[in-house]
C-alpha cells in the first residue's frame, strides 16, 4: 500500500487534471509510455452532481457508477488497458468521505436521481442512516473549527454530506467502489479528504481491498498503492502521521519548503524528515496541486506554471532527489479559480489532447518530459556526491545510475563535477532524447569520477541527466 506497482524503468505520477479518458489513453501511447512515466492520476471518474461546470463538481459524488464528462465506464476501462499496455499505470482519485453538497435534488452525470435534502442516494444506495449528521454537534452542521478533531471528522466539510465510515454497510460500499477500479487494472488511489475520516475506519477499508488484478497482468501479490490527502501544515490536532500505517500521505509542507528555496537550492539537500516532514516511504511530494495552485486547500506561496522557471527547477529537483514519491501537476490555464477545463461540456467532452487551446501540460515541457525516465532508471539508489556551485547551483548523483546538475543561477555553470557515474559518454536528457544511435541533444563525458558539465542559465534547460549512456 506504500509502493506503486510501476512498470520496470518507469517512475513518477502525472496528474492529468480534468483530462478525458480517450485523451489520456492517447497521451499514454504517444507520450507518457515512450517517456517512461510511472502513472497518471486521473480526476474522479464516478458520477457527480452537475453544478455549473466547475472543476470541483467531480468532488460531489452522486453514485459510484463510472460516468461523467470525462467519459463513461467503457472509455475508462479502455484507457486503463491502453495505458497499462505501454507501461503507464492508472491511479484513481476517489471521494469516499462524502456525497454532494447538502440541499436540492436532481440527476447526476450518469443519469441517477438523488435527493440531497432527504439524504437519499438510490444509486449506491445510501440513505439518511449512512450519514454522520447525528454525530456532529456544531450549530451549522459543518466543520467550524479545525482545532476539534471530532467535528473535523463527523461534521460536513463545506456542507458536503458526510458519510459515516464507522458502519459496516458504508465500509462495504466503499470497498466495492474502490475494488471496481482494481478489477479494471488500476494500481491505486489518491484518497480525497482523509483528514475528515477516522484513521481506524480507513485502515479497515484499505485492508479489505483486493490485490492488483491478475487478469490485467499483475502478479497477484501486489497491494494497491494508496495515498491519502491530509493537509497537515502544523497547528492542528490531526496530523498526517496518524495515517501512515496503511498508506502514504500527501506531504503539503514540501510545497512550501521547496517554494521558498528556489533561490537557495543548496538548502534542499536534506529535505525530508530533518525538516519535520513524513518519512521517505510515507510521503507523496509535489510542487503544487490542483487546489493550492488556485487558492483552494492550504495556504502559503506555492510555485505553479505561472513561474515557469522556478517550476522547472523544483520539478527537476523533486524527480531527481530520493525523498518521497513524486507527482507532477499538469494543468489548464484559468482566470477564475472555479472554472472548469477548456471546452468543457456537460457530457462527453474530451478536451486535453494535444496540449493546445488552454491546456498547460507541464509534463510535456522540455525540462520536465524526461524526468520519469530519469527516475525510473535510478530506482533503488540514493543521493551521492552532493555538490554545490557558487551561484545557486547544485549537482548530485544517484549511485552509479544517474547524475543531475541544476543551474538556478544567473550565469552558465561549467567545469568538472564529481560523480559516482562510471566513465562514458552520456545523453543529456534535459536537452535531448536518447536514440538508438546516441542522443538528439548534447552528450556529456564522464571520466575518472568527474563529469564535464556545461549547464546554461536561463529558462530552459536547467538540468543534465546522465541516466542513459549514449551508445558508442
Ligand atoms: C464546493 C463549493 C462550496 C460548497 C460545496 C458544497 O466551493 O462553497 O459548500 O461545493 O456544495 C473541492 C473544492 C471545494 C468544493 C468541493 C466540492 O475545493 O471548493 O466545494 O470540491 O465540490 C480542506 C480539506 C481538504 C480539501 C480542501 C479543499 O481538509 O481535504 O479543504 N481538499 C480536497 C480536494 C478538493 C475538494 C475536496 C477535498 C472535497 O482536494 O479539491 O474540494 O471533496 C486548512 C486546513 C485544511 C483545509 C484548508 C481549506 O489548510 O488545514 O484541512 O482543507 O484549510 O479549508
Amino acid at each position: 500500500q506504500w509502493e506503486a506497482a510501476y512498470a520496470p524503468g518507469h517512475s513518477g505520477m502525472v496528474h492529468l487534471f480534468e483530462w478525458g479518458w480517450d485523451s489520456i489513453a492517447e497521451e499514454c501511447e504517444k507520450f507518457l509510455g515512450p517517456k517512461k512515466w510511472g502513472a497518471v492520476q486521473v480526476s474522479p471518474p464516478t458520477e457527480n452532481r452537475i453544478v455549473g461546470g466547475q472543476w470541483w463538481e467531480k468532488y460531489q459524488p452522486i453514485s459510484y457508477k463510472i460516468g461523467n464528462r470525462s467519459g463513461d465506464h467503457d472509455r475508462f476501462a479502455n484507457m486503463v488497458r491502453r495505458c497499462n499496455a505501454v507501461g503507464v499505470r492508472t491511479i484513481v482519485d476517489v471521494v469516499p468521505n462524502h456525497m454532494c453538497g447538502g440541499g436540492g435534488s436532481g440527476t447526476g452525470t450518469a443519469g441517477t436521481y438523488f435527493d440531497a435534502n432527504s439524504l437519499d442516494f438510490p444509486g449506491v444506495p445510501y440513505s439518511r442512516n449512512d450519514f454522520n449528521d447525528n454525530n456532529c454537534y456544531t450549530s451549522s452542521g459543518n466543520i467550524e473549527n479545525y482545532g476539534d478533531a471530532n467535528q473535523v471528522r463527523n461534521c460536513r466539510l463545506v456542507n458536503l454530506i458526510d458519510l459515516n465510515q464507522g458502519t459496516e454497510y458504508v465500509r462495504e460500499k466503499i470497498v466495492d467502489y474502490l475494488n471496481q477500479f482494481i478489477d479494471m487494472g488500476a494500481i491505486g488511489f489518491r484518497v480525497d479528504a482523509c483528514k475528515h475520516m477516522w484513521p481506524g475506519d480507513l485502515e479497515v477499508i484499505f485492508g479489505r481491498l483486493k490485490n492488483l488484478s491478475v487478469r490485467e497482468g499483475f502478479k497477484g501479490s501486489e497491494r494497491p498503492f494508496i495515498f491519502q490527502e491530509v493537509i497537515d501544515q502544523g497547528g492542528e490536532p490531526i496530523t498526517a502521521n496518524e495515517y501512515t500505517g496503511f498508506g502514504r500521505v500527501t506531504e503539503f509542507k514540501y510545497c512550501m519548503g521547496v517554494g521558498s528555496n528556489t533561490h537557495s537550492l543548496k538548502h534542499l539537500a536534506n529535505i525530508g524528515p530533518d525538516w519535520g516532514y513524513l518519512g521517505p516511504m510515507s510521503a507523496v511530494v509535489f510542487i503544487n496541486n490542483h487546489d493550492n495552485q488556485r487558492g483552494h486547500g492550504g495556504g502559503g506561496h506555492v510555485v505553479t506554471f505561472e513561474e515557469s522557471w522556478a517550476l522547472k527547477t523544483l520539478t527537476t529537483f523533486m524527480m531527481g532527489h530520493d525523498y518521497g514519491e513524486p507527482r507532477v501537476m499538469s494543468s489548464y490555464y484559468f482566470s477564475d479559480p472555479d472554472e472548469g477545463p477548456p471546452g468543457w461540456q456537460p457530457n462527453g467532452y474530451d478536451g486535453g489532447y494535444g496540449c493546445e487551446n488552454g491546456w498547460v501540460c507541464e509534463h510535456r515541457w522540455r525540462a520536465i518530459q524526461n524526468l520519469g525516465m530519469f527516475r525510473g532508471s535510478v530506482h533503488g539508489t540514493g543521493v551521492t556526491k552532493w555538490t554545490e556551485g557558487w551561484d545557486n547551483q547544485i549537482a548530485f548523483s544517484r549511485g552509479n545510475k544517474g547524475f543531475m546538475a541544476i543551474n538556478g543561477g544567473s550565469s552558465n555553470w561549467s567545469g568538472s563535477i564529481a560523480t559516482s557515474m562510471p566513465d562514458g559518454e552520456y545523453c543529456d536528457l534535459g536537452q535531448g532524447d536518447p536514440t538508438e544511435g546516441g542522443c538528439t541533444g548534447p552528450t556529456i563525458r564522464v571520466s575518472g569520477g568527474q563529469a564535464q558539465i556545461n549547464v546554461p542559465t536561463g529558462d530552459s534547460p536547467l538540468f543534465l541527466n546522465l541516466a542513459r549512456p549514449a551508445p558508442t
